[in-house]
């Protein structure tokens, strides 16, 4: 049982205990049933108090048990809050740490709550496409007001409890506790002063009006679309609190959250959001590196490399308060690499995000060199210096001459064979790849890529420090590209011979952009800068001449169109501005390019557009799956939400496919390989893509 029943005297004490976050999975529904029942049938128990065990009173319904017959088995969540609401002792919830979704609502079900400070209270719902489904938007507008509920509705974000408990006239709170430690005391106090009140008081008796209802909600659903997107959720939760200003009862009101509730949980965005949920936490879990893996501390660290790259990696860290020492060859690039810091952080300082003294700390955090033997010390050091093996086997050779034993030896490469870099060392084991992404400050992103002798402490280590920088991290085993750009390789492929069959670059990037990608590949590449991908590309050449690709890429960087870096890229742009125009030059020249190949444009739908470009991220990702180089579907599309702009609400390309169903995605692939002009060998289904769809499966 994950409910615990306990009587002090005359109070009985509820307490939920469904580690990590007191999930309302069904067998915590039924220990709270159970007590009540039990505490309502003892004469001598005048009073009850439901709180929660360890780090949270609640973080609401069971994410995981969602979509299972458990979510739905009697009694469920509504079951429970009538059960309280209707018991015939008073009951006050004692709330501490956390009070989220349905433990929010559970809360609200009770006669009176004593929170204690510092407790995170929010209906989070919506950051799962879907709406507070156990009476939260019927009851939050009748204790805090409509336009507070409103707001923490429709955001999802949590308010602390002494915030809420000071603001007036709320009655979400009867008393705010002195301290977490004397949460229970004080509860129990209060229950037992209100143990002879009678009628008991209920939250669905208070009234939900707003002034000027119809004018707000008009107003509201104006701001909310034009800022929801993608996302049907935050709409339907303005609906659902306007229902209850508007509905005949509360009852009524209830039904209709209802009805809104399990519609947004039938649609694909929240089914995208509850696997993004999953997928983020089980990132971090490395299927044989357990929980209890000892791991080295990190108290210092240092980046070798003052570029662009270089000096991103390092602000992470002296974000995270943790001191930074940056080496260079040249004291000019030094200067150069602190003057690129600095800019970041004056800029942040200059829009108000991050407050002058807190810069200051940060900078004192940094210090430089330009002597190998000032990195003794370091208890990490992250290699970002030129993309080249003799380059990395400079660096790596010192690195193992002057670093402490135990330092972990890291390599921003995004190419290069770990193992190899590995090699160059005395102690392969201390050796990981940390894959950042450009803009290194701010993207999410981090690919810790395993080598074969990687040692699980430096995984764990690595894991856990990524946590603290605020990275989400995947891990990936060795290959040419790790996860994510051998996978965007293939994208890019599709991307070219779809020019060479007939689209533009503007109908390439539209269509894909229409399907949510934050930028379609001829803008990104644009962006990036197409010479590296020429270089990455002239390299495949000589690797693998078997492979097919369209030329047009190479013909751009030939007449010297490599983005906007030089204004010119596959589109025009002008000298200083972003805007891609679409350019002439450009056309002229996958004109004459289709000419010289004697193929004949066709017109191309969105559809198939869209189609071959994420397939072709599956089928990859499928071969990344079979080959353990991820371990899961889910990291896949971590790297790919969080690295490569792929639509939150379609919740990575691997769920995605999930979505499709992988028979039609078979299906789909057996077409394209009938395209003389595309790539058949590649459109074969990766065995384990086929394994699956013939059974019916999806990946996980
Ligand atoms: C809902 O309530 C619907 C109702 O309105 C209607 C129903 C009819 N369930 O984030 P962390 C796990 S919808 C199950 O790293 P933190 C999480 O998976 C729900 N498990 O920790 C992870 O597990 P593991 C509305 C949950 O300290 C572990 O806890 N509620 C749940 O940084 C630690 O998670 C929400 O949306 C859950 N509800 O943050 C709250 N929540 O160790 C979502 C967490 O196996 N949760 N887990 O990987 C959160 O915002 C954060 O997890 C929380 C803790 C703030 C609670």
């Amino acid at each position: 049982m994950t409910a615990q029943y306990h009587v002090h005297g005359d109070i009985a004490v509820i307490t939920l205990a469904n580690p990590p976050v007191n999930g309302l999975g069904l067998s915590t529904r039924q220990g709270i049933a159970d007590g009540l029942a039990q505490a309502q049938a003892d004469a001598s128990v005048k009073a009850i108090v439901l709180t929660g065990a360890g780090k949270a009173f609640s973080g609401g319904a069971d994410i995981k048990e969602f979509g299972s017959d458990k979510a739905l088995q009697e009694p469920n969540l509504n079951s429970v809050i009538a059960a309280l609401e209707n018991a015939s002792k008073p009951v006050v919830a004692a709330i501490h740490s956390v009070a989220m979704g349905g433990g929010l609502e559970l809360a609200l079900g009770c006669h009176y709550r004593v929170v204690a400070p510092g407790c995170s209270v929010a209906l989070p719902e919506v950051k799962l496409g879907i709406l507070p489904g156990a009476g939260g938007t019927q009851r939050l507008p009748r204790v805090l007001g409509v336009e507070t509920a409103l707001n923490m509705i429709v955001s999802g974000e949590a308010v602390k409890s002494e915030l809420l408990a000071s603001a007036p006239g709320q009655k979400l709170f009867d008393k705010l506790a002195a301290s977490p430690e004397s949460l229970m005391e004080e509860a129990q106090a209060f229950a037992r002063s209100v143990a002879d009140v009678r009628p008991l008081p209920l939250v669905r008796k208070l009234p939900a009006k707003h002034p000027q209802g119809d004018a707000y909600f008009q107003f509201v659903r104006n701001m909310v679309k034009g800022m929801a997107k993608n996302f049907p959720a935050p709409l339907k939760c303005v609906d659902a609190v306007a229902a209850a200003t508007t509905s005949r009862s509360f009852d009524e009101g209830l039904v209709r959250e209802r009805e809104l509730f399990l519609a947004l949980m039938a649609t694909p965005e929240s089914r995208a959001l509850r696997h993004l949920f999953l997928a983020e936490r089980a990132a971090s879990k490395i299927p044989d590196v357990p929980s209890d893996t000892p791991q080295r501390s990190i108290q210092a660290v240092a980046v070798i490399g003052a570029g662009t790259m270089g000096g991103g990696i390092a602000m992470n860290f002296l974000n995270a308060g943790i001191p930074v020492k940056m080496l260079e060859m040249k004291p000019e690039a030094l200067e150069r690499g602190l003057a690129t810091i600095r800019k970041n952080y004056e800029a942040q300082v200059k829009k108000g995000k991050l407050k002058q003294d807190k810069y200051e700390q940060r900078m004192a955090l940094l210090s430089t060199t330009l002597d190998y033997a000032d990195l003794a010390q370091a208890d990490l050091i992250i290699e970002a210096v030129f993309e080249e093996i003799g380059v990395k086997e400079a660096v790596f050779r010192q690195l193992d001459a002057v670093a402490k034993p135990g330092a972990i030896l890291a390599s921003n490469t995004s190419t290069l064979d770990v193992d190899k870099i590995a090699s160059f060392t005395q102690r392969p084991q201390d050796v990981v790849g940390m894959h950042f992404f450009s803009p290194a400050n701010v993207m999410k992103l981090l690919e810790v890529v395993r080598g074969a002798q990687t040692g699980k402490d430096v995984l764990a280590t690595v894991m856990a420090i990524a946590k603290k920088i605020k990275k989400t991290a995947v891990v990936s085993g060795v290959c040419d590209g790790f996860i994510g750009n051998r996978m965007i390789e293939q994208y890019s492929r599709q991307a070219g011979f779809l020019i060479e069959e007939g689209c533009t670059p503007a109908q390439v990037d539209k269509a894909i952009e229409k399907f949510g990608f934050a930028m379609g590949p001829f803008r990104m590449g644009d962006l990036a800068g197409n010479d590296i991908g020429w270089a990455i590309r002239k390299r495949r050449y000589q690797e693998k001449p078997g492979m097919k690709y369209s030329k047009t890429a190479d013909l751009l960087c030939e007449m010297g169109r490599y983005g906007q870096k030089t204004s010119a890229g596959w589109y025009d742009y002008v000298p200083g501005k972003r805007d891609a125009l679409p350019s002439a030059l450009v056309v002229e020249m996958i004109e004459k390019h289709r000419k010289d190949l004697g193929i004949t444009p066709r017109k191309i739908s969105d559809e198939e557009i869209v189609q071959r470009l994420v397939l072709s991220l599956v089928n990859e990702g499928a071969h990344i799956l079979e080959e353990g180089i991820a371990s899961k579907s889910g990291d896949i599309d971590m790297v790919y939400l969080t690295g490569y702009g792929f639509p939150l609400h379609r919740g990575g390309p691997m769920h995605y496919a999930g979505e499709l169903g992988l028979f039609n995605v078979v299906q789909a692939m057996h077409r394209f390989a009938q395209n003389p002009l595309d790539d058949a060998a590649f459109w074969q289904p990766a065995p384990l893509l086929a394994r699956l769809a013939a059974a019916g499966q999806v990946f996980n």
